[in-house]
């Protein structure tokens, strides 16, 4: 001391906001929060690694605590807390190679992180810390799935109730209990089904769709396999167009919005039904082929049909003759993964079944193939072909030589370019156009096609009117030891009984061996002393899967308002007082699942009246990624990955701050820069330098610090950083906001006496910024002893204007005028009022202007003949 010494400084701080709970957060109706707007603040929680902090980390959450401090400075109640999303894989996958429970080194992780994150000095309320792994924590996470487990849909109400009020048909209630109870079962918005799943044998598991990439697992990179398997969905595809619509309301960036309407995927189109044709014989099925178009117009082109090679008829329409080469493929098929099969490079595969449909609107027989570009998970798993107007049908009718008829007139620039003609097409014509050789469409243009032909249908029974959805329901359960047990149990008939919330949590039971079974059975199922249960005489069993990372990630942010209550999920006055969160900072990692399966379950909370609001998060914003030195993603093969510990310990956290938030905009994707921390720790010493004497032993002002009055440009200066700070610092755009105050010091430092009038406002303004440093400077100005709730500086508009100079203007030398202009003129301004002003214009009249010299804020000269 008392030169800068970052670590002296920040670990005293640190302790002093602990120890005196100075960020502890008072619920409302606490004096302290009365009368002051809440703010809720939030930060995406991490999964505490065992690789510790990564920069990126700091960079959403300095921005987030930046704003955290700066609203408590403006009298918001302010809510900033931090937790750990800590179920998941790699834990597990640690525990099974080094035989160490999860738990401990969860807890160890989770330990590093929170000293990681304590040393950058956050301003978090460390009272309401939340741990997913927590049995009090997911409790109410089993809670939450008892919820859905007992809420169904109402389309016709638009939202989600209680099971008991589900209306039961006469004729399901005619058929007794069982028929009620399945009818029932195949409402709830968590529920069992016999699914195709993404197999994973390296990682014993299964997983969700999102959770594998060009056919392989996010995690670790292993190859994927699709089976059937019954498992646990979530019927997220009922809230789909609640969860397009209400995108509308919030202050998310247009492109988050765009990625979660695409990940939703509506579509709008029709289903049709395909009686199937005798062929010779009885037709072996009786009940039709429904396919999902988007296309209806073009049904007269229909000239074949394909099912996916899953699709429940295959076995029973295809042709003894047929029978080896259907299973064939059908074998080949299962083995891929949906992008290898609907890839659009990959050149077509399939095989004809033997059986023939009829074209409901020519009565044409049409064959039936199966190819595994169609997928058994969309639509209905089934498609007509229309090989004139869709690039996959025409390139598989290619392939097998099977007609192409053309429902759609190309246009002549088209078909010139092409080289087609109407009778033979050398491509698919997809876009729109009139129709042809259909019938009753001929003439119409594809709107109308589309919607004569789907009342035609709907007349007939033949189809419908059908918005159809990419999104699927959700794959909810894992094969995994470290996630959260089901509270349900299997009874000895299939019945499934879920547990009453008088006995949650249900806390998993301790194994010794976490290896998955390598089979669809969880390792849960290894502890038989906790799996079998009896009640009153009945032998149940416990269900042996376990939930996915994100059902603990998905209402997080509701426990941080309430983490200690054992009664409820969150006290529901509490839950009205802070939602929604007002800010939400975040990786655009997560900018569609995360998102989705939280707003999913907020609007369900929301029906069933446990939440007080539709959406969750009102704002987001996504951090840019940061990059290595070299513009490469960090990590560890490219051997570029930065540690914070190690910029923390050669340049304190203050810098680490400042520099993160000064590296660029915050949503830009940035490289590191070494050399640029340097700068900011040379700006923090050069603050530190302007209020304290670095020669004094003690903490002590330095000498230059005077009670004397701002002179004016001084003046000026301060109330444009106070201005510059506080309107960049409320629009997220921090890096700006800290080149002003480097403006602010650099004039300050010029100054033979620097008064104490400014300087108290500028450690005000950089304390959400460089907290620590910022307290020890008001220290060192004898304030005291925080300066976490002290009232943000306020700037005077007046006082940020310049003052008017006069500048002489001259025409070939001669003084015609004397303009008043602002002090900080531009070049051009002062050109541009040169030659508005009468006196000068009345002396250039009728003359050519050849030059116009100005000399900065002096003169203006201008040269005429
Ligand atoms: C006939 C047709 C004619 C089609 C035409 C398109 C163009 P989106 O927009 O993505 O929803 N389709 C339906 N189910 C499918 C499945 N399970 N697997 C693969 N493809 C499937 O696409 C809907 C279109 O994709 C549907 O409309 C269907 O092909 C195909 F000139 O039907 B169409």
């Amino acid at each position: 001391m008392p030169s800068y010494n970052p670590a002296d400084v920040e670990r005293r701080w640190q302790q002093y906001w602990l120890a005196n709970k100075t960020f502890r957060t008072p619920d409302p109706g606490d004096p302290a929060a009365a009368g002051r707007p809440k703010f809720y603040v939030l930060d995406m929680f991490p999964y505490p690694s065992g690789a510790g902090l990564h920069v990126g980390h700091p960079e959403g959450y300095t921005a987030t605590d930046i704003l955290a401090r700066f609203k408590r400075m403006r009298g918001f109640h302010v809510l900033h807390p931090m937790g750990w999303d800590a179920y998941g894989l790699p834990a597990e996958q640690y525990a099974v190679e080094k035989n160490v429970h999860p738990r401990i080194t969860t807890q160890q992780n989770i330990a590093t992180f929170r000293r990681q994150i304590q040393s950058l000095g956050f301003s978090y309320d460390w009272d309401r810390e939340v741990d997913t792994t927590d049995p009090t924590y997911f409790r109410w996470t089993q809670w939450i799935f008892l919820v859905l487990y007992d809420t169904w849909y109402d389309a016709a109400a638009g939202k989600g109730r209680p099971i008991a009020e589900l209306p039961i048909p006469p004729d399901v209630a005619a058929r007794g209990d069982a028929a009620v109870r399945q009818y029932r079962d195949d409402r709830r918005l968590a529920y069992q089904a016999e699914v195709p799943v993404n197999w994973c044998p390296a990682l014993g598991t299964v997983l969700a769709n999102e959770e594998v990439i060009d056919g392989k697992s996010e995690r670790g990179g292993h190859p994927v396999e699709r089976r059937p398997l019954r498992q646990w969905l979530m019927r997220i595809t009922a809230y789909a167009e609640r969860l397009i619509d209400d995108l509308a309301g919030l202050d998310w960036s247009e492109s988050i919005k765009q990625m979660q309407r695409n990940w939703i995927g509506k579509s709008e189109g029709a289903e049709v039904h395909f009686a199937l044709a005798s062929g010779g014989r009885e037709p072996a099925v009786s009940e039709p082929i429904t396919v999902f178009t988007t296309r209806p117009d073009t049904l007269f082109g229909a000239t074949y049909m394909v099912l996916s090679p899953e699709h429940a008829l295959v076995p029973r329409i295809t042709t003894p003759e047929q029978a080896a080469a259907v299973k064939a493929y059908q074998d080949a098929a299962a083995r891929k993964s949906d992008f290898e099969r609907t890839e659009l490079a990959k050149t077509k595969t399939g095989v004809f079944t033997g059986a023939y449909a009829v074209n409901p609107v020519n009565g044409e027989r049409v064959p039936i193939w199966i190819a595994d570009y169609v997928l058994s998970g969309y639509g209905t798993g089934a498609i007509m072909a229309v090989p004139g107007h869709d690039e996959r049908d025409f390139e598989f009718a290619q392939l097998f030589d099977l007609p192409v008829v053309t429902v759609v007139t190309p246009t002549a620039e088209w078909l010139k370019r092409t080289g087609s003609t109407m009778a033979r097409l050398t491509e698919a014509y997809t876009d729109d156009g009139v129709a042809v050789n259909s019938g009753p469409l001929d003439g119409l243009d594809t709107a109308a096609a589309k919607s004569k032909i789907t009342a035609w249908l709907e007349e007939r029974g033949l189809g419908s009117r059908r918005v159809n959805y990419k999104l699927r329901d959700w794959l909810f359960s894992r094969q995994r030891y470290w996630g959260e047990p089901f509270p349900v149990l299997h009874g000895p008939h299939g019945e499934l009984v879920p547990l009453p919330t008088t006995e949650l949590p249900l806390i998993p039971p301790d194994l010794a061996d976490f290896k998955p079974t390598g089979t669809p059975e969880g390792p849960l199922s290894k502890a038989t002393d906790w799996v079998n249960v009896t009640r009153d005489g009945v032998a149940y069993r416990r269900e042996t899967n376990t939930m996915p990372q994100w059902a603990g990630s998905c209402w997080y942010f509701l426990r941080y308002i309430d983490p200690q209550n054992t009664e409820v999920l969150a006290d529901p006055e509490k839950l009205k007082y802070w939602l929604p969160v007002d800010l939400y900072v975040g990786g655009a990692e997560h900018a569609v699942l995360h998102l989705l399966y939280s707003r999913f379950w907020h609007k369900v909370l929301f029906d069933r009246g446990y939440v007080p609001c539709a959406e969750p998060f009102q704002r987001l914003v996504n951090q840019g990624m940061i990059l290595g030195e070299n513009g490469e993603k960090m990590s560890k093969a490219r051997g570029n990955v930065i540690n914070p510990d190690d910029v923390v310990q050669e340049y304190g956290a203050d810098s680490l701050r400042l520099y993160e938030m000064f590296m660029g905009p915050l949503e830009a994707v940035k490289p590191w820069n070494t050399k640029s921390i340097e700068g900011v720790y040379r700006f923090l010493t050069r603050a530190w330098r302007l209020i304290v004497d670095d020669t004094a032993e003690e903490l002590k002002l330095h000498a230059a610090v005077k009670e004397v009055e701002p002179d004016k440009d001084t003046l000026r200066v301060l109330h444009r950083t106070i201005q510059k700070v506080t309107e960049d610092t409320d629009g997220l755009r921090f890096n700006t906001a800290i080149a002003a105050m480097m403006e602010f010091v650099n004039h300050v430092n010029k100054l033979e006496a620097r008064p104490r009038a400014v300087l108290e406002p500028f450690v005000l303004l950089l304390a959400p910024y460089a907290p620590h440093a910022a307290e020890e400077l008001w220290r060192a100005l004898g304030r005291g002893p925080t300066l976490a709730y002290e009232p943000w500086p306020a700037f005077d508009p007046a006082l940020t204007k310049a003052d008017e100079i006069e500048v002489p203007v001259q025409v070939n030398g001669k003084l015609k005028a004397r303009l008043k202009v602002p002090a900080e003129v531009s070049d051009a301004d002062l050109e541009a009022a040169a030659r508005g002003d009468a006196a000068v214009q009345a002396a250039i009249a009728g003359k050519t202007v050849k030059l116009v010299k100005v000399v900065p804020r002096k003169l203006v000269n201008v040269v005429v003949v």
